[in-house]
């Protein structure tokens, strides 16, 4: 079999992280991100590197998001933050050096050091989570490294993608992790940037670097984090619920202001309580000073608005019947309408 071709840029990054004696690694806030830096945190300590950690400004993806270490540094490295290439290139410009990158977003950066089988053409499934690229394109394996992979592809993919990665499943089998354990491990540790909390955020990469999965389930602090997140999302729910207005035919309008970045999970409860026809839910989310637009069908493909909106110079992502935009605009107007103009369009 030909040797794939992120194998050496896989081996130099690690080999690099090996060799430093002082790292930067700034990675992802959500479950991936931080147990894909609890492996490097464990692999270091093993090297006696000295490292220090950070995540980008919650709900940022520019080098604008990501600040430089205070003091300079062997290596920068960037973990799960699938910024694209010219913003990677701004960073490397501030650390001086290279950044070494770990990642499987199709964000088209390669080179050397960037470890990324997506950006060389490999299948998504395969790399499932950025823990997954980390352990088995790098090598990086340090003790206890199945049972945060799971945790990462479960945060990513759930259950279903844990199910591709059998020697994943029965590590986390053999540590007591069953799919409820690493679904609450995952929605702990998630908590902690939906709260835009960056000292939770903290806390939970320290937890798994030290203790696993386990330690995290077992973390009182990220408990009552988790419980006003997920009190904040039914709270969004009620005041949304009564702003609803129709905005069209089979559209429905919420408004909220959120004190946590709950959008999505706020957004989904309106759809399934809404059930045919499209959800569509402006909010403020208050730690972020941000306004959002977000919209969700169970019954309606709705991916042409993000076509729209992209044509119309906004941000836009989703998939079939999900559409979400950070806005530019005080309540969301210009993206507004044309998000609702696209969905009226093709009804
Ligand atoms: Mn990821």
């Amino acid at each position: 079999m030909e040797t794939p071709s992120y194998t050496s840029p896989c081996a130099e990054a690690a080999a690099r992280l090996r060799a430093a004696s002082t790292v930067h690694v700034v990675h992802h806030w959500d479950a991936d991100g931080l147990a894909s830096a609890a492996i490097i945190e464990r692999y270091l300590r093993k090297w006696k590197g000295r490292a220090t950690y950070a995540v980008p400004e919650i709900g940022g993806y520019s080098a604008k998001a990501v600040r430089p270490p205070p003091q300079p540094v062997d290596e920068f490295v960037l973990v799960d933050y699938g910024i694209p290439p010219e913003e990677v290139a701004k960073i490397g410009e501030v650390s001086g050096k290279g950044v070494i990158i770990f990642d499987h977003h199709a964000s088209g950066v390669r080179g050397e050091g960037k470890c990324n089988p997506i950006s060389y053409g490999d299948g998504w499934e395969d790399w499932s989570a950025a823990a997954v690229v980390i352990a088995e394109a790098a090598g990086i394996r340090p003790e206890g490294w199945e049972e945060l992979a799971a945790l990462a592809v479960y945060g990513d993919v759930g259950f279903e993608g844990l199910m591709r990665k059998p020697h994943l499943l029965s590590a986390a089998f053999r540590a007591g992790l069953r799919a409820e354990e690493l679904e609450r491990a995952a929605r702990y540790v998630n908590s902690c940037y939906r709260a835009v909390d960056y000292a939770c955020v903290e806390a939970a990469r320290e937890e798994l670097a030290e203790g696993g999965v386990w330690a995290v389930l077992r973390d009182g602090y990220l408990a009552a984090r988790e419980a006003e997140v997920c009190a904040e999302v039914d709270r969004g729910v009620d005041e949304a619920l009564s702003s609803a207005e129709i905005a069209g035919e089979g559209i429905t309008l919420y408004r909220a202001r959120l004190r946590a970045y709950v959008v999505s999970a706020v957004g989904r409860r309106l759809s399934k309580v809404l059930g045919n026809g499209v959800a569509v839910l402006v909010a403020y989310v208050e730690p972020m000073k941000r306004w959002y637009l977000y919209a969700r069908s169970q019954n309606r493909i709705i991916k042409d608005a993000i076509h729209a909106l992209r044509n119309a110079g906004y941000g836009a992502g989703g998939k079939d019947k999900v559409v979400s935009t950070p806005c530019v605009e005080e309540g969301c107007r210009g993206e507004l309408s044309t998000l609702i103009r696209a969905l009226t369009r093709d009804l």
